[in-house]
């Protein structure tokens, strides 16, 4: 891909309001931007999405940007590519740490896409002109909850995620369905519960929710399995789910019916769309989950989820969900519930400089 040089920014931005969940409170947000410069002067743009503490996976920034500087750079510096692909094959040969190599493998992908003159959502495939958007309320009160909704349908979502956990679960969400007895709301506890929760999750049953995803641990495939036998709402794994053969198992065990993919999550777009593709074999409907990205990760999402087994509104929200500003041009919007797909070349976004740079805690380049 004739690679000149790598360029990784480091920045840090307040949300507009705190994303809580019952592990903990999301206030400000740091993340790093990659940037792939070829010989010909065309870049493209990874993030990395691992937060500051290791509360969702076990990867910070930190250990992303010693994997990215220590590991996978050396690598791809030794080894020239032609495609992102083989990025992707490379990257194998280290464990896990996929928040880091998803960080770079989008970049590429980016770069790769503007190489060819085209859309990164062509070059993977991707079919839709818009992508039906949800977005998440992650708040500790009711008044609080009821307030975001509406402001959020106004706003044209078509989808509510809500947060949940023991605490705040039947009660919280029954005032909500009152409320909106035919609006599509799901749920998300982030391994909040265990099978001895199995009664309050089956009362859950009677709310009519699109599924609940990730009630159980973080690693589980086992007991999920056991639980979606118990329970009528379909259950989504997030956490559960790093790679494809993890989500083979789990649709072989029974123990979802929906799987979220999330780019970061599972380590980049090669194996994104390897989920997506077999999803889409066994009849699992995917949708594209959201970690409170800036906007060069938002415009990658938006790239994977135009692909036709992305069936169900996505947590992808407009850039204003979170950022009073967010670090592309234009800002990723809403428009009747549904997000455009770019149709200019690679991620269809461009880099707001100024914001950046506003942003900016430090930078550092590699040269090839
Ligand atoms: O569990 O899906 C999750 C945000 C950060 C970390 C984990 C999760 C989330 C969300 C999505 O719920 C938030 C978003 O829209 O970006
Ligand atoms: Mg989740």
């Amino acid at each position: 891909m004739n690679i000149a040089r790598i360029e990784l920014y480091i920045i840090q931005m307040p949300l507009k309001s705190p994303f809580l969940t019952h592990l903990g409170a999301v206030e400000s947000r740091e993340g790093i931007i990659v940037k792939v410069t070829d010989k010909a002067g065309l870049f493209g743009y990874g993030e990395g999405v691992a937060f500051s503490t290791p509360w969702y996976t076990e990867e910070t920034v930190k250990t992303s940007l010693h994997i990215l500087k220590d590991v996978l750079i050396p690598l791809i510096k030794e080894h020239p590519i032609k495609r992102p692909e083989e990025a992707a094959q490379l990257f194998q040969a280290i464990r896990r740490n996929n928040m880091a190599k998803s960080a770079l493998e989008t970049a590429l992908w980016d770069l790769y896409a503007k190489q060819e003159s085209s859309p990164l959502a062509k070059i993977l495939g991707g079919t839709r002109a818009k992508i039906a958007s949800g977005v998440v309320v992650a708040t500790d009160s009711t008044a609080k909850a009821l307030q975001q909704i509406e402001q959020y349908l106004v706003e044209g979502y078509q989808r509510i995620k809500v947060k949940i956990n023991p605490k705040q679960d039947y009660s919280f969400l029954a005032e909500i369905r009152k409320l909106y007895p035919e609006l599509p709301i799901m749920v998300d506890a982030n391994s909040a519960y265990t099978l001895n929760d199995i009664d309050r999750l089956k009362a859950l049953d009677e709310l009519n929710l699109l599924m609940i995803e990730q009630p159980l641990a973080h690693d589980d495939i086992i007991d999920h399995a056991i639980l979606q036998k118990e329970i009528r709402t379909p259950i989504c794994l997030d956490e559960s789910i790093v790679t494809f053969e993890d989500a083979k198992k789990a649709i072989e065990l029974g123990s979802c019916q929906v799987i979220n993919i999330k780019v970061g999550r599972v380590g980049g777009l090669f194996e994104a769309k390897r989920i997506h593709d077999y999803c889409m074999s066994k009849d699992i409907p995917v949708w594209c989950g959201g970690m409170i990205e800036f906007g060069i990760s938002r415009a990658h999402n938006i790239a994977l989820a135009s692909l036709q087994g992305f069936t169900i509104p996505s947590d992808i929200s407009a850039s204003s969900r979170f950022w009073e500003e967010d670090i592309i041009l234009p800002e990723v919007q809403v428009n009747k519930g549904y997000v455009q797909v770019p149709n200019t070349p690679g991620i269809g976004f461009s880099l707001n400089e100024k914001r950046l740079q506003e942003a900016l805690l430090s930078k550092k380049t590699f040269p090839f």
